[in-house]
């Protein structure tokens, strides 16, 4: 037995993917993760050049940054694979594959803006074609290859996305309904013998595409968590509610978790997982689990006004490793900060490598609307899943951390909800200050994605022209009335771990330059932590919550790369949000230096309020 596994390929026969795998793989003698890239897919891109959120720089930004850490050595990486339009017409009508194929011909040079226009947020150009098949074909590679166990999970990181696309209509930047595809492909493939399959949709839009493909079929379990707004946010109406749980055969078997506004995090998923989802994925038993991958809920994502870290998708994504054998195929879809997309999705493929843990905790609790959603949902699905009539114990839903005055702010400004009152600019300024956040949280958790076409998400760590001395950490300054905003902020979405891991880092990457500068060896991580844990003065943990806040806030302020970088992103994102509004209005935009001169109006006003206030 042991002899024959260990036997080597014939001579001459191609490489196996276990030869690429690592060694870990190879010595468990577990398949290996797969990973899907193809520059083809990056062919796709608006017909000018103007610049739009579902950009080729989206997936080559992952791939810079998994190919940085030395991910794609430890994976097998498949290239991409055009769809057959058998498959793709398990989904599509014959109309809308036609469409999509010919797209990119030359005959259709004149026409392409027209088609485009007809669709709901919708470009095409001559790659367009291309992409959207290998984006499906590709995610139906990566299931088959699962399903017949060359690979024991895998990542498809492919565009454009899928889950918005309707069987005759393209949507939402979606041409072909990537997941969709591949689920039907498995199903009607029946000796790969998958019955069941669970599709998780954690992008921050709701899959409606994907709802409506199984919405009657008990063999796939929809469930989506998703922005709704009430019924606002894209793709806005209905189809997204609580209360849409399926029909005939399939009732009971579509699942909705419907947000009732922006900044959900890590406690908010985690609780919706441990609360519904989990428990629904354990009576279902599926045999493979599909994941249409969005990563606009992350923190930092311009469209998306959530703030989930790499830390909380890789924990959303570990506590789905424990069904259906740890079969499972993430596909990307959304996802439109590139740093955050990048570093979210580096965090998801180590967690199906389970080489490394990610560092984190959950410290923050869930809002309290999002109690609210999750006994709607439970209520509403009970006599399906009987065990959900359990009451949640007080105690747990007495857990709560507040909506604040910026979150109100922020629901008045979310682009679904354009219609509404004209605000201030200082409204509007301070509502953008706290989702601007995130662009500056991400470039320290890691190490940098060194492409960010924008270039505003170049990471700033450890440049410092530092005279504070490696014992401390950074020394607070004269005080600015901005960082308790700011500390308000980061307390409000509880990211105090995620900052206080970047504090710790830059204290660490402080050190090590002294360390280095004076000729000594650098200290590993591990050990600085240890370090920092058998200190005789107060450990960082211990320090007042409120004192801890200041740190954080004084540490983005310690370095002026770092708060030139939070303040130069802030006024980025505010501009690109004024000018969407007034495009809506049928304005013409404000130019960037008009706005600035607006921004500056309004900030030193702010500072004065602020000051008045205190
Ligand atoms: C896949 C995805 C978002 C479409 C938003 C249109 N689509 N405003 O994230
Ligand atoms: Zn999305």
């Amino acid at each position: 037995m042991e002899e024959r596994r260990q036997s080597r390929p014939p001579a001459g026969s191609k490489p196996s993917p276990a030869t690429m795998a690592s060694q870990e793989d190879l010595r468990s003698r577990r398949p290996p993760v797969g990973l899907v890239y193809d520059d083809r897919m990056c062919r796709h891109s608006t017909p000018d050049g103007e610049l739009h959120p579902e950009c080729p720089d989206r997936i080559r930004s992952i791939w810079t940054k998994l190919k940085f850490e030395g991910i794609p050595q430890r994976c097998v990486v498949l290239n991409g694979k055009e769809a057959e339009d058998e498959h793709l017409a398990s989904v599509h009508t014959k109309r809308h594959i036609k469409l999509i194929k010919g797209i990119s011909n030359k005959e259709f040079d004149s026409r392409r803006d027209r088609v485009a226009s007809k669709f709901n947020s919708i470009y095409l150009n001559k790659g367009s074609s291309e992409a959207a098949y290998l984006a499906a074909g590709s995610v139906v590679e990566v299931c088959k290859s699962v399903v017949e166990g060359q690979l024991r999970s895998g990542f498809a990181i492919v565009r454009p996305p899928g889950h918005h696309a309707e069987a005759n209509e393209a949507m939402g930047f979606c041409l072909f309904n990537n997941i969709a595809v591949a689920a039907n492909f498995l199903l009607d493939k029946h000796q790969l013998g998958i019955k069941k399959i669970l599709i998780v949709d954690w992008d921050v839009h709701h899959g409606n595409g994907t709802q409506k493909m199984f919405y009657k079929d008990p063999r796939v379990l929809f469930f989506s968590v998703h922005r709704y707004d009430s019924g606002t946010f894209y793709p806005a109406g209905d189809d997204g509610a609580y209360f849409m749980i399926g029909e005939g055969p399939g009732a009971g078997y579509n699942i909705n978790v419907p947000w009732e506004h922006g900044q959900c995090g890590d406690a908010d998923y985690n609780a919706i997982w441990d609360h519904v989802l989990l428990p629904i994925a354990k009576a279902y038993n599926p045999d493979i689990i599909l994941i249409s991958a969005g990563f606009d809920a992350a923190i930092g994502d311009p469209l998306g006004g959530c703030c989930i870290t790499p830390y909380g998708y890789s924990l959303l994504l570990m506590k789905l490793m424990d069904f259906a054998q740890g079969k499972i195929v993430m596909a990307l879809e959304g996802g439109y900060n590139l740093t955050s997309l990048a570093n979210s999705v580096f965090a998801c493929v180590r967690t199906l490598l389970e080489e490394k843990t990610i560092n984190g905790s959950l410290r923050g609790h869930p809002f309290k609307s999002t109690w609210r959603v999750i006994q709607q949902v439970r209520q509403r699905l009970k006599s399906f899943w009987p065990f959900l009539a359990a009451e949640i114990p007080q105690e747990l839903l007495a857990c709560t951390r507040k909506e604040t005055q910026t979150q109100l702010i922020y629901n008045s400004t979310s682009d679904s909800n354009v219609e509404k009152e004209e605000q201030t600019p200082s409204q509007v300024c301070s509502a953008n200050m706290v989702e601007g956040v995130g662009d500056v949280v991400q470039p320290f958790s890691n190490s940098s994605v060194d492409k960010d076409k924008h270039g505003e998400a170049k990471t700033t760590e450890h440049k410092t022209n530092d005279q504070d001395s490696f014992e401390g950490y950074p020394v607070p300054e004269a005080s600015d009335s901005k960082k308790f905003s700011m500390a308000e902020y980061i307390r409000s979405i509880g990211l105090e771990d995620y900052f206080m891991e970047a504090v710790k880092r830059h204290v660490h990457g402080k050190i090590n330059k002294k360390l280095i500068e004076r000729g000594s060896n650098p200290i590993e991580w591990n050990d600085f932590l240890k370090h920092l844990k058998e200190e005789k003065r107060p450990p960082i943990e211990a320090i007042s919550q409120e004192s801890r806040m200041t740190q954080i806030a004084n540490f983005i302020k310690s370095d002026k790369n770092v708060s030139d970088f939070f303040f130069k992103s802030v006024r980025q994102h505010v501009y690109q949000k004024i000018n969407g509004k007034r495009k809506k209005k049928g304005n013409d935009p404000i130019s960037w230096a008009k706005f600035n001169e607006i921004a500056d109006d309004a900030l030193s006003k702010n500072i004065a309020d602020d000051a008045a206030d205190n």
